[in-house]
């Protein structure tokens, strides 16, 4: 008898043995990531700061002429940068060692047009320098933006411009230590000021830059260092169609190496696509890229930040996150207080994972072998996987979590190592003995993470409804995450009503008339009342079951539009124009450009700016990129008060802000030279302007 025990014991460890040999790992499934990519995808979240002579001259794109003695920021502190950007969660900084301006933040060898010629540490400042210093001293990766496009060079559009661009990247990532990025803009050609030719350069944006070349030229510097190139020859990483701070739900890290980009392979990747090339989200914490003192009441909030992070990390892309510095050399305190409170929340909400090694049990299990069971899926440990034989493309995994427990986040995560597989999955809760649906999403990818009201619940089911191979499920979490109000909306209509509204269920509005602060005890919002003529309208939202309050929203309005009118339109649509409401528009196509639009405002005015917001729909068209503005005191005789471009407009449709001097008018004409795909179509979401 104890012989016969003593055999079986032996042959079940042999089994076992036997058992645990067979199940191999998974093939890959389909393109993998690179070790490069692979270490980028971990970092999750890095910064931009941008900084140049844009700073002093309130621009977003420099011409090129701009006086190199205009940098000087006194205050300058890289390690307040990297200070901020370890605080908000960031691994890495890219900084802009060169915009399209062509000025360069380190004293280049190749260039006058440099920090050796600005009165920034008597020409002895190197920007690049402190910035890789204060990136080491805090632990942060560093990178490099260096724009194609330069509006300085003489030499932009020649063949010797491509020596110069190499030499100076050869510079940078030589002189600095490890770099981990380098950015491309994709921002190509135009006009310029060109070492004095002021004229307009076309270059071919697929070959002039031979980029084979320069890429060969990094990895052989820098064998570590990933590529973003919106330019021509795909780079490791991509863009994803849109500066706003989101990429597609469905989010596939793939594109064909080959080929034409169409923006929802940007957006949404190509399940079908050859290569791996994985989506990077880069936004800014304000709405333009560099610093301009009138976006100081436009920081993204926690709550905003938040969404930004749900649709970039949460959606398997990775957040580049853009912090403008001041003329001083400093970020502002605002933007600091809420990347910080950011960076705070994200850890604190991740900080306990409800399904941690709770018991797990799997529709089927690969080999079933525990190397591969469920609870591999919870276990903490980013290298080891639940997956099922091969040719099993739907299963489930059921966690059960000891007790009726409060959530509203799943993250699940696949082990992109061998592929993005999955294509649709539900997240299910046993609530009272019942099985209700919370979410249904479809890519997973490196990270995926579902938001939903929250739920108590004792087991939760993950499905997986669809996938290209058998399913591989490096790690799940389960959230209890503090719900935060999102800044309330505030707008005007032309008979000067104003509506307050967020996209929350339930909260109830308190705001003011007089600049100050709006608490519990500022004036209760009961539906839209009208204010108005010049006003600064703030308000928060308040739920009274969370007890908790949202983010100040403010607008400042300008002078009263009740008497504007349209000249000479009949179209009843043109209306959108002055409706105060941005999401409505009115494009005008019947005319060649310049398509003028007229304004008769009513009564004279000071004017000293307008503003123009183009189209802001999805699939928007006829955005103005060149300009002329004209005022009139009785629409006969016009004066031209400003001329010019709205800069990035094509990739950040932003409202355009544009100041001159003092001047008594009437009339308005807001002259559309060129939009941004050279058709004749000029569309408006709103027109306004800005009076002394
Ligand atoms: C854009 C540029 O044109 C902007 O100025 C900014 O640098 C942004 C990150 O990329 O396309």
């Amino acid at each position: 008898m104890r012989k016969h025990f003593f055999y079986g014991i032996i042959l079940s460890v042999c089994s076992i043995g036997l058992n645990y040999a067979q199940v191999k790992v998974p093939a890959p499934c389909g393109p993998t990531p690179s070790e490069n990519q692979m270490r980028l995808q971990e970092m999750e979240s890095y910064a931009f700061v941008h900084f140049s002579l844009n700073t002093y001259t309130d621009q977003s794109w420099g011409f090129g002429n701009e006086d190199v003695k205009l940098f000087n920021p006194e205050k300058s502190d890289c390690r307040q940068w990297v200070r901020i950007c370890k605080d908000a969660g960031m691994k890495g900084v890219i900084i802009t060692a060169k915009h399209h301006c062509g000025f360069c933040l380190w004293p280049s060898k190749y260039t006058e047009y440099s920090v050796k010629n600005a009165p920034w540490k008597n020409g002895k400042g190197d920007m690049i320098r402190e910035m890789a210093d204060a990136c080491k001293e805090y632990g942060l990766k560093l990178g490099i933006y260096l724009s194609p496009w330069d509006r300085n060079s003489a030499d932009y559009g020649k063949p010797e411009y491509i020596t110069y661009f190499r030499n100076q990247l050869t510079e940078l990532l030589t002189n600095y230590g490890s770099i981990f990025e380098v950015w491309f803009d994709g921002a190509n050609g135009g006009n310029g000021y060109y070492g004095g030719a002021n004229e307009t350069r076309t270059i071919d944006r697929t070959t002039y830059y031979d980029w084979k070349n320069t890429y060969a030229l990094i990895h052989k510097l820098q064998p570590q260092c990933v590529i973003w190139n919106d330019g021509g020859e795909r780079g490791d990483l991509r863009w994803v169609g849109t500066e706003e701070g989101n990429v597609g739900e469905t989010n596939w890290s793939l594109l064909n190496g080959k080929g034409e980009v169409t923006w929802n392979m940007l957006h949404f990747g190509l399940e079908t696509g050859d290569s791996w090339v994985p989506a990077e989200v880069n936004t800014s914490i304000r709405p333009e890229w560099f610093y301009h003192p009138n976006e100081d009441n436009k920081v993204k909030t926690v709550p905003q930040l938040m969404d930004l992070y749900y649709n970039s990390i949460g959606r398997n892309g990775t957040l580049l996150l853009n912090f403008p510095i001041m003329p001083n050399g400093l970020i502002h305190p605002t933007d600091e207080k809420n990347a910080i409170e950011f960076g705070k929340a994200v850890k604190e909400l991740f900080a306990i994972n409800l399904a941690e090694n709770k018991k797990a049990i799997a529709s089927n299990v690969r080999g079933k072998s525990k190397k591969f069971g469920a609870e591999v899926a919870v276990d903490g440990k980013k290298n080891t996987y639940w997956t099922t034989d091969d040719n099993i493309k739907t299963a489930s995994l059921t966690i059960d979590l000891g007790k009726p427990t409060l959530f509203n986040r799943f993250l699940v995560q696949e082990y992109i190592r061998l592929g993005q597989r999955v294509k649709a999955f539900t997240v299910e809760a046993l609530v009272d003995g019942n099985w209700n649906t919370v979410a249904k999403a479809t890519t997973i990818g490196y990270k995926r993470i579902l938001r939903f009201p929250s739920v108590k619940a004792t087991q939760v089911r993950f499905s997986i409804t669809d996938s290209k191979c058998s399913p591989v499920i490096s790690n799940i979490g389960i959230y209890d995450a503090p719900v935060f109000l999102s800044t309330p909306s505030i707008a005007r209509n032309q008979s000067g009503e104003v509506t307050i509204t967020t996209n929350d269920i339930g909260p109830i509005f308190y705001y003011t008339l007089d600049g100050t602060e709006p608490t519990l005890n500022s004036k209760k919002y009961t539906g839209s009342f009208v204010a108005d003529g010049k006003v600064v309208v703030k308000a928060i939202s308040y739920d009274p079951t969370l007890g908790k309050n949202s983010p100040v929203g403010q607008e400042k309005f300008d002078i009263s539009k009740k008497d504007w009118k349209l000249v000479g339109i009949i179209d009843n649509q043109a209306a959108a124009i002055l409706d105060g409401d941005p999401s409505s528009v009115w494009h005008q196509s019947d005319k060649k450009m310049p398509i003028d639009l007229v304004i008769d405002l009513g009564n004279e005015y000071n004017i000293s700016g307008f503003k123009y917001l183009p189209d802001q729909n999805k699939w928007s068209f006829g955005i103005i990129t060149n300009y002329k503005f004209y005022v009139s005191a009785d629409s006969k005789e016009w004066k031209l008060v400003s001329e010019g471009e709205f800069s990035n407009i094509k990739n950040n449709p932003l409202m355009q802000i544009k100041n001159f001097t003092l001047v008594m008018a009437r009339y308005i004409k807001l002259c559309a030279l060129k939009n941004t795909v050279g058709d004749d179509v000029a569309g408006y979401a709103m027109v306004d302007v800005i009076t002394n």
